[in-house]
């Protein structure tokens, strides 16, 4: 039966992007995961530099991030991971900044005071915003119901491979109990409904400085558009889309239709959020014996 699934959701051959101006053999890997915000941040960002990159897939449905090896490269056990040469860098913020300035390329934080600023500012409204919380909160029909069900029984799986791989006692140790305050907040009704209102908060406030600037940090789009992108994406892919089409905030609306049409965002959003795309890796992590 999973075979048959297999074959009905393949994953689509994915494209890497051709680089201008890269050093010939520096190899760019990014280790992520199609559907992952922080993964989208980057690979938008990538794509917004035009930067060559190879792919490792990191399935986390099927829990590879927690697998020893990859917990060697990233103790964490996150995504996203991007490895340039000698350089591993962590964390999607961090990632971006890296990008922009490593890579040639139009540059996408601003210049100046003011408008770095309110760069810095909205970065840190969305990296802090409980994310997690509103997709497995929030994720409808059975693809939100795999999705809980994961999580409620990884404190097991990591349980044995700590028991496993002592090497790596500490880094599992961290994984439990971020796993238990996953869980925790997925499955609380209140604290799900918390978050959706702490969103609605964060669009009025982006209602607001959309009536000061084209884009969040100015005149320019910038990294923290991307970054904002993915927040405006997930609401859709978690069907609380209605929040970017509410008439008291046309300007949000006008944003998230523009940052849509970049080209981008079909490359580096959508197609990793088609249903077919997330059931195919789904029903991969479902089926795959650890
Ligand atoms: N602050 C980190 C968070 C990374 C993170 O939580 N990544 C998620 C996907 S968006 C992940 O790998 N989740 C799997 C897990 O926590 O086990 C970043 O921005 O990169």
């Amino acid at each position: 039966m999973s075979k048959l699934l297999l074959e009905k959701f393949p994953v689509p051959e994915l494209r890497h992007w051709s680089a201008e101006g890269l050093d010939p053999g520096r190899e760019v890997v990014l280790y992520h995961f199609g559907p992952s915000a922080c993964s989208q941040k980057v690979r938008l960002a990538l794509h917004e530099k035009s930067v060559a990159w190879t792919e490792r897939l990191i399935n986390l449905v099927a829990e590879e991030n927690l697998a020893p090896d990859y917990m060697r490269i990233n103790p964490r056990g996150v995504v996203p991971t991007l490895v340039d040469g000698p350089n591993t860098v962590f964390d999607s913020r961090t990632i971006m900044l890296y990008i922009d300035r490593n890579f040639p390329g139009p540059t996408l934080v601003p210049d100046g005071l003011e408008d770095r600023q309110v760069f810095d500012e909205w970065m840190a409204r969305q990296d802090e915003f409980p994310i997690r919380t509103l997709t497995y909160g929030n994720a409808p029909g059975p693809m939100g119901r795999v999705m809980r069900g994961k999580v409620a029984k990884r404190v097991g799986l990591i349980e044995r491979l700590q028991h496993e791989n002592p090497d790596l006692a500490d880094a599992y140790a961290v994984k439990r109990a971020d796993t238990e305050g996953w869980l925790e907040a997925q499955s609380n009704a209140q604290t799900v409904k918390d978050v959706n209102a702490q969103i609605e908060r964060q669009l009025e406030a982006l209602e607001t400085r959309l009536a000061e600037a084209r884009w969040i940090a100015g005149d320019e789009y910038s990294l923290v558009d991307a970054a904002w992108t993915v927040m405006l994406g997930r609401l859709a892919f978690v069907g609380l889309g209605g929040l970017l089409a509410s008439p008291s905030r046309p300007r949000v609306t006008d944003y998230y239709a523009r940052v849509r049409g970049r080209p981008s965002f079909a490359a580096q959003v959508t197609r990793y959020q088609r249903k077919p795309y997330v059931l195919g890796q789904v029903i991969r992590g479902k089926f795959r014996a650890r």
